[in-house]
């Protein structure tokens, strides 16, 4: 057995960009008279990991009431790390929420594929994962002794994201696997808005002057920064390290050149905390971590369209952070 892992692995893709459907998108008072609920809002909220009193905290501050037409928008890393993937799960499909698909959700899922195809043990794997992590003095578990030639799997992901996996039903699995890696929200035009009328939710990022159907889906699930090609003034690539600007950054000063502006909400990046751009709204508040679980709270009056941010402290318990540098090395998959 080694303690290599393949690269990144994207799992397979069923839907790459998803349009949020008309019905629930907030309009004007007037125009929604007839068709629905008044005070239809957007919430969208950053990576969650499991932690589920945090999000209910954070539903019930914000007021969320799906009854009055509001509509829950999870911007991806719902699962994985934290304490109950399963529950949150549950609670978004109960609340018929939208989301997009974080690199964790992708891990999970990937976990889940390859324990399926490897003969359905997710005991197995969590000990064979943990095993890679021990220290050379440690006996292996007598199960993993008995294992055999199953013991030879070359393992793509981290214990937890194994344990994770285990944790979701195949209802909660198929439900993951089907969301988009980026959505698409076309708010009302001709009335202000302090948003824009393009909004796009992505877990976490996207690379500026590359149409959306264009974007490499590995990047829109791990990138952080961008790194500008020697010479090439306007060729960005993508990059996963945090390196001295976000993404975001870039996103906003390209977006002053064009005439249709985009907005996109994501989240990813717990060390840059909640990222107030221009047309950039970063999400990721590291309520994982013990901190913040933020929202976006986008909602249609006479005046326009407002948006405000909603944060509740953390209120599960917290995991501690892994030094970035080790844990590149030691699982690829599951940052
Ligand atoms: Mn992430």
């Amino acid at each position: 057995m080694t303690t290599k892992k393949p690269s990144n692995k994207v799992f397979p893709i069923t839907t790459f960009i998803s349009n949020l459907p008309t019905n629930l998108i907030p309009q004007p008072s007037l125009s929604s008279f007839e068709n629905g609920p008044q005070s239809r809002r957007l919430v969208i909220v950053g990576d969650i990991h499991g932690m589920k009193k945090s999000l209910e905290n954070l539903l019930e501050k914000v007021g969320f009431d799906k009854a009055k037409g509001d509509h829950l928008i999870l911007a991806g890393d719902i699962t994985n790390k934290g304490p109950d993937s399963s529950g949150v799960v549950d609670l978004a499909i109960k609340l018929g929420a939208s989301a997009v698909r974080g690199n964790h959700d992708n891990a999970v899922l990937d976990a889940a594929a390859e324990v399926a195809a490897n003969g359905g043990d997710f005991e197995l794997f969590k000990n064979l994962a943990a095993t890679e992590t021990m220290s050379e003095n440690t006996t292996p578990p007598e199960c993993l002794e008995k294992a055999g030639p199953a013991a030879n799997i070359k393992l793509r992901h981290g214990p937890t994201s194994y344990n994770t996996a285990a944790q979701l039903s195949a209802h909660q699995i198929e439900w993951l696997a089907g969301l988009p890696l980026i959505l698409r929200i076309q708010l009302p035009e001709d009335i202000p808005s302090s948003l824009g009328n393009n909004l796009v939710v992505a877990h976490a990022g996207l690379v500026p002057g590359v149409p959306l159907e264009e974007q490499d889906p590995h990047a829109v699930l791990h990138m952080r920064s961008l790194t500008r090609k020697l010479g090439e003034e306007d060729e960005l690539t993508p990059d996963e390290s945090f390196g001295e600007e976000g993404w975001a950054a870039g996103w906003d000063r390209w977006q002053e050149k064009l005439t249709s502006r985009t907005t996109v909400v994501f989240g990813h990046d717990a060390k840059r905390r909640l990222q107030l751009g221009k047309y950039t709204i970063g999400l990721d508040t590291a309520c994982l971590y013990g901190h913040q679980l933020s929202a976006l709270v986008i909602s249609v009056t006479d005046a326009g369209i407002e948006h405000q941010i909603v944060q509740v402290d953390c209120a599960d318990a917290p995991v501690v952070p892994t030094a970035p540098a080790k844990e590149d090395n030691k699982a690829a998959v599951d940052k």
